[in-house]
C-alpha cells in the first residue's frame, strides 16, 4: 500500500508533466462528420444498429462485398507470383493507360493523341490532393476553386491544403429537393457566383461530381450538362471532374462517363480524379488516378514531369496491390465483362432499396411528406431531407447511424433491415420515436 503523501507526490508529478508536455496545447479535433459516424457504429452494442453513414456498398445480407473479378484477379496475380518492388513515382504505367482508357473512352482523341498526362494516385482522395496541388502551383489563370454547395465533406480541406482558395456554387435546391438548374442559367450558379463575387478571379476552377452526386444524389440530365459545359466556356471556367463513381449511377461505366467525355469533345482540357474504391470495391487497397487532357504528347511529358516533382515528397510512390487488381480487370477481357455484370448487380440492388423504401414510406407507414426523391435520386446516396435531430434521435433511440445532414448510404440497406429503417424514419417524422 502506498502511503498518503507518496500518492499525492506521484498525482502532482503527473500533472506537471502534462503541463509542461510539448502537446498540451493541441486541441482535441471533432470527430470526422462522415467516418467518425463509423466508430459510433462499430461502438453501438445493440443487435439492430445500422450504419448508412460511410459509402461502402454492403451486399443483400449487410456484409462487405468482394468482387468475384476482384478473387480471380488476385488468384490470377498469385500465380504470377510478382515481385514487391517500387512502383515508379507516376505508379503502374498499364494501370494508368487502362484506367484513363476507361473514363476518355477507347476513341478519345486526346487518349489517341497520346496526350494525356496520369498518375496512380491513392484513390480519390489522392488523385483531388494532387489535383489541387499541382493546379495551386501551375494553373496559370486563378488559385481559386468552386464547389458545389453541398459537396462531399472532404472536399474543402482537400483545397485548402492543396493550397487552393475554396469557395462554393448553388447546386441542390432544398424546395425541390433537386439540381439548382434554374441557378446555373439565371445567373445565380456557377456563373452567378463569378459574376456577383467582385473579387472572384476570372478562369477560376469549377470542380464537378462526374456521376452520382455526392451527398444529394442529384445528377444534371445529358441535356444540362451539354449547358453547363457552355456556362464554363463562356465564363473561361477550368472544370475539374471528381468521378468516385464510374458505374454506380446507370450500371454502366460508359453513361456514367458522359459528362467527362461531352467536355473533352466541347474542347475543354480537363482535370480528372478516379477512384476503384467503391466501382471495383477496393475501398482499403486505395487505387486511383489523376489525369489531365493536355495538347500533345510533348506537353503530357513535361506536365508527368511536374506532377512526379509533386508526388515524390508527399509519399514518394504509391501502392502496387490495388493496381494491379484494377489493371488485371481493366486488361483480361473475361474479367472485364463480369466486373462489369457486377457493377451493374450493384447499382440495381441500390435501385431496388430506392423502390422499396419509398414504399415502404409512403404507403405502408403513411409518413407526412413529399418521398419521390428517394426514388429519383442517383448512385449510392440518397439526400433524405431528414434534420440534424431527427438523424441525432435516430441513432440514440433506434441506433441507425448517418451523417448529420440527413444522408444516408443506400447501399447499407437491405431485405433484413429495411422494414425496422422504414419503421423508425416514419416514427422520427412523426415525432414518436
Ligand atoms: N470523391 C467523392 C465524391 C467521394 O464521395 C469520395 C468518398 C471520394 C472522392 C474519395 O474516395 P476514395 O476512397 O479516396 O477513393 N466518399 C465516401 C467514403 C468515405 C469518405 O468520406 O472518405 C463517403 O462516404 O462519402
Amino acid at each position: 500500500m502506498i502511503s498518503v503523501t507518496r500518492a499525492r507526490t506521484v498525482a502532482s508529478v503527473r500533472t506537471a508533466l502534462r503541463t509542461v508536455s510539448t502537446w498540451s496545447n493541441v486541441p482535441a479535433g471533432p470527430p470526422d462528420p462522415i467516418l467518425g459516424v463509423t466508430e459510433a457504429f462499430k461502438a453501438d452494442k445493440d443487435p439492430r444498429k445500422i450504419n448508412l453513414g460511410v459509402g461502402a456498398y454492403r451486399d443483400g445480407d449487410g456484409k462487405p462485398y468482394v468482387l468475384n473479378s476482384v478473387k480471380k484477379a488476385e488468384d490470377f496475380l498469385r500465380a504470377s507470383n510478382p515481385d514487391k518492388e517500387y512502383l515508379p513515382i507516376t505508379g503502374l504505367p498499364e494501370f494508368t493507360k487502362n484506367a484513363t482508357k476507361l473514363a476518355y473512352g477507347a476513341d478519345s482523341t486526346p487518349l489517341n493523341a497520346n496526350a494525356i498526362a496520369a498518375t496512380q494516385s491513392i484513390s480519390g482522395t489522392g488523385a483531388l490532393r494532387i489535383g489541387g496541388a499541382f493546379l495551386a502551383r501551375f494553373y496559370p489563370h486563378s488559385k481559386v476553386i468552386y464547389l458545389p454547395v453541398p459537396s462531399w465533406g472532404n472536399h474543402t480541406p482537400i483545397f485548402r491544403d492543396s493550397g487552393l482558395e475554396v469557395r462554393g456554387y448553388r447546386y441542390f435546391d432544398k424546395k425541390t429537393v433537386g439540381l439548382d438548374f434554374e441557378a446555373f442559367f439565371r445567373g445565380r450558379g456557377i456563373a452567378y457566383y463569378i459574376v456577383v463575387d467582385q473579387n472572384a478571379p476570372e478562369r477560376s476552377i469549377v470542380l464537378l461530381h462526374a456521376c452520382a452526386h455526392n451527398p444529394t444524389g442529384v445528377d444534371p440530365t445529358p441535356a444540362q450538362w451539354k449547358e453547363i459545359s457552355n456556362i464554363v466556356k463562356e465564363k473561361k471556367l477550368f472544370p475539374f471532374f471528381d468521378m468516385a463513381y464510374q458505374g454506380f449511377a446507370s450500371g454502366s461505366t460508359d453513361r456514367d462517363a458522359l459528362a467527362v467525355r461531352l467536355f473533352v469533345s466541347e474542347g475543354h482540357q480537363v482535370a480528372l480524379s478516379q477512384s476503384f474504391a467503391k466501382n471495383m470495391g477496393l475501398y482499403g487497397e486505395r487505387a486511383g488516378a489523376f489525369s489531365l487532357t493536355t495538347a500533345d504528347a510533348e506537353e503530357k511529358a513535361r506536365v508527368e514531369s511536374q506532377l512526379k516533382i509533386v508526388i515524390r515528397p508527399m509519399y514518394s510512390n504509391p501502392p502496387l496491390h490495388g493496381a494491379r487488381i484494377a489493371n488485371t480487370i481493366l486488361s483480361r477481357p473475361e474479367l472485364y465483362g463480369e466486373w462489369e455484370a457486377e457493377v451493374k448487380g450493384m447499382a440495381d440492388r441500390i435501385i431496388s432499396m430506392r423502390e422499396r423504401l419509398y414504399n415502404e414510406l409512403a404507403n405502408t407507414h403513411k409518413t407526412p411528406g413529399e418521398w419521390g426523391h428517394i426514388k429519383s435520386q442517383i448512385g449510392m446516396f440518397s439526400f433524405t431531407g431528414l434534420t440534424a435531430a431527427q438523424t441525432k434521435a435516430l441513432a440514440e433511440r433506434a441506433y441507425i447511424y448517418m451523417t448529420a445532414d440527413g444522408r444516408i448510404s443506400m447501399a447499407g440497406l437491405n431485405g433484413k433491415n429495411i422494414d425496422y429503417f422504414a419503421e423508425s424514419v416514419s416514427r422520427a417524422v412523426k415525432g414518436t420515436l
